[in-house]
């Protein structure tokens, strides 16, 4: 057989998965190729990974069916956290449209903070975050999850409840996310993958059984991954799902300790009002409106208790605490 012509077209594609050099990219007639990066880091790029899924990315098909990728387009936005080992922001998606905070009532246990901090980076990117309950069959009433997410409702940030296992919710689910690019994040085993199939059962996923002693996920996804999920009603449309592998520190990117307080959607208008303005650590001075705030119930004790540990780290607390 001739050899495959070399074809020396820049193309545009979308990246789906990869890690360091070796990225799969989709092209615009739906063909997934591999790829690796030309030369040793794209220009402009400062991050712990250079490329994610959702990126658009130019390149260049060459011998064997590999490509190199040449460029990448400037993005839209991205959905990043910051990453403690790598020292760096780590992309974990680019150009999305929504970001899905999946969470679970128990098993593994219902963790707000883990929530406070997913929602707070969706804000900080600019782009719309929705709390997706899972395992909604598991939840009991009254429950700690229950009340915490009256409250994410109370401040503003929209609360679905859906169960991969019964398939409750799915179709309110597949509304949300028709015709747009959503990543989901989330701790393991809260059952993102589940999710990933009961929208669309023709995507083989691989989801982890608890560990029973620890009552966590396991991480059977270890790579962010772009899915096509299939519209399932004529008048419906397919989505694009950013699946994530599991979150265990979510430390926030991209902003300074002192306009973490602009981000918190019950603390916002309160920006610099305390008695000693923006040098007031609100956790005790005189006039400090944040802890008036607190004592009339406008923030929940745990989102205030978030606010100072986050503020900590972006402070720097979190070298000495998690070195
Ligand atoms: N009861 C119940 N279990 C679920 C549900 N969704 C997923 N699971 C289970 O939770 C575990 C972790 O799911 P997985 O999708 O791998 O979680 P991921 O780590 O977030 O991707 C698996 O044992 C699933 O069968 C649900 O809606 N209800
Ligand atoms: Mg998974
Ligand atoms: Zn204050």
């Amino acid at each position: 057989m001739p050899p495959l012509p070399i074809c020396l077209n820049k193309v545009k594609g979308c990246i789906v998965r990869g890690s360091r050099n070796i990225f799969t990219v989709l092209s615009e007639n739906n063909q997934e190729i591999e790829c690796r990066i030309k030369g040793k880091v794209l220009k402009g790029v400062d991050a712990y990974n250079p490329l994610a899924p959702g990126d658009r990315v130019e390149y260049q098909s060459g011998e064997g069916g590999k490509g190199l990728i040449l460029s990448l387009e400037d993005r839209k936005n991205f959905y990043s956290r910051f990453n403690q080992k790598g020292g760096a922001p780590q992309i974990l998606a680019a150009n999305v449209d929504l970001v899905l905070c999946v969470t679970s009532p128990c098993s593994p246990p219902f963790r707000p903070r883990f929530l406070d901090r997913a929602v707070l980076q969706a804000d900080i990117a600019g782009i719309e975050p929705v709390i997706i309950c899972n395992k909604r069959d598991l939840m009991r009433s009254p429950c700690e999850a229950a009340g915490r997410f009256a409250d994410f409702t109370r401040i503003g940030y929209r609360v679905l409840l859906v169960s991969a296992l019964t398939g409750g919710g799915i179709p309110e689910l597949r509304r949300l996310i028709a015709g747009k690019v959503a990543v989901m994040v989330g701790q393991s085993g809260v059952g993102k993958s589940s999710l990933i199939g009961a929208l669309d059962p023709a995507i083989p996923v691989r989801t982890g059984a608890l560990n029973e002693k620890y009552d966590r996920g396991n991480h059977t996804t270890s790579q962010a991954r772009l899915l096509k999920i299939s519209a399932r009603d004529e008048d419906a449309q397919g989505s694009l799902i950013i699946d994530t592998p599991g979150i265990r520190r979510f430390i926030p990117d991209g902003i300074e300790p002192e306009e973490l307080i602009l981000y918190m959607r019950e603390l916002s208008s309160l920006a610099g009002k305390c008695g000693f303005g923006l040098s007031c650590s609100h956790t005790g001075e005189s006039g400090c409106r944040v802890r008036e705030a607190l004592a009339a119930g406008s923030i929940h004790q745990d989102r205030y208790e978030s606010f100072l540990r986050i503020k900590d780290e972006l402070q720097g607390g979190i070298k000495e605490k998690y070195e």
